[in-house]
């Protein structure tokens, strides 16, 4: 046994509660290394006598660890802990002194009392969530009354500064076919008053754009959202504002004597913006967006109250964070106070392209857009070049660094208005985006549609990524998007899907063929992804003995036998088992 590896500490990823009476513990070992892990625990109080042993099971394994888990159940709600570690015959214990052949040597780890307040709770709906992500400027165009001067006729070529004149009455108009498609939540982009086509630059954070409606229109959208079951999310860029906010407006005029001179990150006076911006901004003298300095009581308060406001006034049901790591923990501890007092059942999510593990502890976020999980299938299915079983190890990575609930409120993207369309990025090639898209819609978190991907748009990087919607049905992939909406359908009607855990079923490196299970309840659904073109025949283990399961795709059945089923699958063919 490789002690040097054997890792677990008390908190975080490793130990946190799911519910008022139970702590979910995770170990972390070399992989293949250990065979068996027994985790005693009892009361803090109580003698190591009445220690209750139970089995942890293997959940996960990365590229150097496996990982084992199980949930401890407390009455007290006051925890202690010690493990004992098995392999080739011998055992250790390990806890909190360290590891050693005694279990007097090593103590053990302590959960000292599960405090209702500390609890990370993410709103129950979300488990179900399949989420829309919207672009509003290029979405639908429902007034052309409001357009701005210099729009452009739909279906032009996106450029980083022209319009086509889309806004929220096209949302409301197309909540129809938004229902069809099947999703229950719709993210868009920014919509507050700001002179740019992407809004992240914004001027009046209490202003509908004029060329997206007004506050009526928001408040109908909602509405009309919620009548279908749709909740409705907004973005929150409070990282910076835009050149034309107020407060820096004060500043550009007064200089020094500014009231608001503390609420930026300001070098020198008078503000220039040539040839660098003597003030802090959004990435590299970006100057149309200067740094908001959140610690400052006042800007704090400030944008806590947009916060506020934007749920109580127009009903919206959470907020993604724009450039979410750099605004400091202190203001998103405040925010989620605030955005939870006024809603219990907002959703907030982070946009971290990276690892997110200190904001996912259940004081700031939910969870985060997942690029992470992005990365592992765009890099598998795209760029080609990792195979199945560092696929599954990116995965499997990304899960064991955070706590669950925060995994099942992943948005989990294949694109976005910061990327390549998926289907660029495959060079066309469907197949490709149709198993993408069967991963995404089975896998733990909830699945993000960027608007347009559902129909075969394409799209290189920003601005390329943004084009109009094609509304004329001919020039749609209708294929495409009944495809989609019955992979939606299937998620929608298998609880395994939403509420399952999730186990690596096959990793078969030769063949690229991976299979994982989604298990919930005693039940299990099975997915196979063929990643090659040729066809191949595989033996999956599924959860019965006996019996038959069926691709819930294409509705086929396969007979089990000794808990193996055998499925022949053409070229880029996926199935659900089950
Ligand atoms: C413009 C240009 C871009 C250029 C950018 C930066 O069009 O080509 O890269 O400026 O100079 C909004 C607009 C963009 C606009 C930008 C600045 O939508 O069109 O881009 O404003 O005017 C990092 C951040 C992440 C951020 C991305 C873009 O960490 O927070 O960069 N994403 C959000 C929004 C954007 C928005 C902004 C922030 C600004 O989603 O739409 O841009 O409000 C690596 C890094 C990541 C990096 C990522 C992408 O993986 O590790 O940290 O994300 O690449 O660059
Ligand atoms: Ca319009």
């Amino acid at each position: 046994m490789l002690l040097e590896s054997i890792f677990h500490q008390p908190y975080g990823s490793f130990a946190f509660p799911i519910d008022g009476h139970t702590l979910r513990i995770r170990i972390r070992a070399k992989k293949g290394d250990v065979e068996q892990v027994t985790v005693l625990h009892g009361d803090r109080y109580q003698p190591i006598e009445h220690d209750v042993p139970l089995r942890m099971k293997k959940v996960a394994s990365d590229d150097l660890f496996d990982y084992f888990s199980c949930d401890l159940p407390s009455k007290t709600r006051r925890i202690r802990y010690t493990f004992y570690l098995e392999a080739n015959g011998s055992g250790v214990w390990y806890g909190d002194k360290g590891i050693a052949n005694e279990r007097v040597a090593v103590g053990d780890f302590q959960f000292p009392f599960i405090n209702e307040q500390d609890l990370f709770e993410v709103p129950e709906w979300v488990k179900k969530g399949i989420v829309y992500q919207i672009f509003p400027e290029r979405f639908a165009n429902g007034n052309t009354k409001n357009d701005p001067e210099n729009v452009e006729p739909w279906g032009g070529k996106p450029t980083p500064h022209n319009f086509f004149g889309g806004d929220l009455e096209g949302m409301i108009e197309k909540l129809p076919y938004l229902d069809d498609l099947g999703v229950n939540v719709i993210y868009m982009t920014p919509v507050f008053e700001s002179p740019s086509n992407h809004k992240y630059n914004t001027t009046d954070y209490y202003k509908i754009d004029p060329h997206f409606g007004d506050l009526d229109t928001v408040k109908k959208l909602v509405k009309e959202s919620h009548k279908r079951g749709i909740k409705v999310i907004f973005d929150a860029v409070f990282n910076h504002c835009g050149y034309d906010f107020f407060a820096f407006q004060d500043v550009v005029k007064n200089g020094e004597k500014s009231k608001y001179k503390d609420w930026f990150y300001i070098e020198s006076f008078p503000i220039v913006t040539e040839p660098h911006p003597n003030y802090e901004t959004f990435a590299n003298d970006v100057w149309t967006m200067p740094k908001l300095k959140t610690s400052n009581p006042e800007v704090k308060e400030y944008l806590l109250n947009v916060a506020r406001y934007w749920i109580e006034e127009a009903g919206i049901d959470g907020w993604r964070l724009d450039v979410a790591n750099e605004v400091d923990h202190d203001f998103w501890r405040a925010f989620r106070k605030v955005v939870r007092e006024a809603n219990p059942e907002a959703l907030i999510i982070g946009e971290i392209w990276h690892d997110s593990a200190p904001w996912l502890e259940g004081d700031q976020y939910d969870s985060v857009m997942n690029y992470l999980f992005r990365e592992a299938i765009f890099d598998f299915f795209a760029r080609r070049n990792i195979g199945v079983s560092t696929l599954d190890a990116r995965l499997a990575k990304a899960r064991m660094k955070y706590r669950d609930q925060a995994n099942y409120a992943m948005f989990n993207l294949i694109d976005s208005h910061d990327t390549e369309r998926f289907l660029t990025s495959v060079g066309e090639k469907e197949e490709l985006l149709r198993l993408a898209a069967l991963f995404q819609m089975t896998y733990i978190g909830m699945p993000m549609v960027y608007y347009g991907t559902e129909i075969g748009m394409t799209g290189k990087n920003d601005p390329d990524c943004r084009k109009t919607f094609v509304w004329d049905e001919k020039e749609q992939n209708r294929d495409l998007f009944d495809y989609y909406k019955k992979l939606i359908q299937i998620r929608k009607s298998n609880l395994e899907l939403t509420h399952g855990d999730v186990e690596t079923v096959l990793i078969d490196e030769i063949n690229q063929v991976y299979a994982f299970a989604r298990n919930y309840e005693g039940k299990s659904a099975v997915v196979v992804i063929n990643s090659l073109q040729k066809e191949q025949e595989v033996e999956i283990p599924v959860a019965k003995k006996t019996g038959k399961v069926k691709d819930l795709l294409t509705k086929e059945t396969y007979p089990v036998k000794d808990g193996k089923v055998k499925v022949k699958l053409t070229g880029y063919q996926g199935v659900i088992l089950k």
